[in-house]
């Protein structure tokens, strides 16, 4: 009998990309969705045929216990959350409902229905935020910098909380952030690739940024799904960074966009204060070798590959739009 796993936040980057890596390995994969008044399936449309998608919210725990009990899974991946940083300033509780309490209300309902599902928790490096050590690891203590970092700290403890109150197989990936070009356009990478395929092709002259001084610790999203997967398959449940162990500013981001369609960055990036964070996060860089070591991951795809590949993409994307 296939597998069955199931996925929050199947129309993600992560879960488009998740998704197809567990159909690949052979499982049957459940989809939860939230309701909405548009379809929003654009990252999941070439496998939707392949997929069971249900109806469910991580702010309705009535919701998840209906999931589990209706399609049952051995393995269940919670990507669900109110994931941009930005906007966690400005809808905190939104943020803390879905990205912190969301994690207890899933956990409880696999409790609930069925104690021995594997669990995979979305944990983050932004909860390392104001980082208290170079680079971080999984011992490296939390210092979160946003309403977002804070409400991934409380879905991390949770997490190990279930694992060592209940015996649940609870693990967390503190992933440092991973790219695609199926990312938002409202994330750094994906807004500065976008912006440089536009101005190319002449449909823009200017790009608006905020602190180009960041320093983040960027992968590809295709490779970190694998360490998620790998995770679960486990005897031990446990907690690992993943990252690429290189650190990047947005500076250079902008250099290696720009240099991808032949252009001068600096004739075009205009620093705006409205992208400036109350609170920022400066650098991180992550020590992958837990995950290395215990679960065999490592990354494929190195930063400029990464850029160049999603500048790609947009230009073609654009190109196919404009015909
Ligand atoms: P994403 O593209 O923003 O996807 C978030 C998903 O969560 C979407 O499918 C969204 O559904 C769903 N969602 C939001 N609120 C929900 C709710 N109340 N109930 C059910 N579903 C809900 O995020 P991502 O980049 O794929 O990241 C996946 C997870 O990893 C997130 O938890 C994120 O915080 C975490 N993470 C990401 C990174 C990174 O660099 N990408 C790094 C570390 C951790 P809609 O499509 O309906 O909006
Ligand atoms: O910002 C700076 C910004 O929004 C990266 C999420 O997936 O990764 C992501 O969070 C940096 C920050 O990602 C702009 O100030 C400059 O320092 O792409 P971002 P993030 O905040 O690091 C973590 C690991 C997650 O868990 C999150 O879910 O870039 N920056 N100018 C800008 N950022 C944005 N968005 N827009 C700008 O114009």
């Amino acid at each position: 009998m296939a597998k069955r796993a199931l996925i929050t936040g199947v129309t993600g980057q992560d879960g488009s990309y998740l998704a197809e890596l567990l159909l690949d390995q052979g499982y049957e994969v459940v989809g939860m969705v939230r309701r909405s008044s548009t379809v929003n399936f654009e990252r999941i449309a070439h496998i939707q045929d392949r997929l069971t998608l249900v109806a469910g919210d991580l702010l309705d725990e009535v919701s998840l216990i209906a999931v589990l009990r209706d399609h049952p899974p051995s393995e269940v991946y919670n990507l669900a959350a109110q994931s941009f940083v930005q906007t966690s300033w400005s809808q905190p509780v939104l943020t803390g409902e879905t990205t912190a309490l969301g994690v207890t209300r899933l956990l409880d309902a696999i409790r609930t229905v069925d104690p021995e599902i594997r669990y995979y928790q979305a944990s983050s490096s932004e909860m390392f935020g104001k980082v208290l050590e170079v680079p971080q690891r999984e011992t490296t203590p939390f210092y979160p910098r946003s309403p977002y970092g804070v409400a991934k700290v409380y879905g991390h403890w949770i997490t190990v909380n279930y694992r060592e109150s209940y015996g649940l197989h609870a693990s967390s990936g503190m992933l440092f952030n991973h790219e695609s070009p199926r990312r938002g356009l409202e994330f750094v990478t994906r807004k500065v690739t976008h912006g440089a395929a536009r101005i190319a092709l002449g449909l823009d002259d200017e790009l608006r940024l905020g602190n180009l001084d960041a320093q983040r610790d960027w992968g590809y999203a295709a490779d970190y799904v694998r360490a998620m997967w790998l995770m679960l398959q486990q005897d031990t449940p446990d907690d690992y960074v993943v990252a690429t162990g290189e650190t990047h500013s947005v500076r250079e981001l902008c250099q290696l966009a720009f240099d991808a369609v032949g252009l001068d960055w600096e004739k075009h990036v205009v620093v705006d204060e409205r992208f400036l964070r109350p609170a920022e996060v400066d650098l991180l860089v992550g020590d992958p070798t837990k995950a290395r070591q215990t679960l065999g991951w490592c990354r494929e795809v190195d930063f400029p590959g990464l850029v160049t590949t999603m500048v790609e993409a947009d230009t073609a994307m654009i190109r196919g739009q404009l015909r």
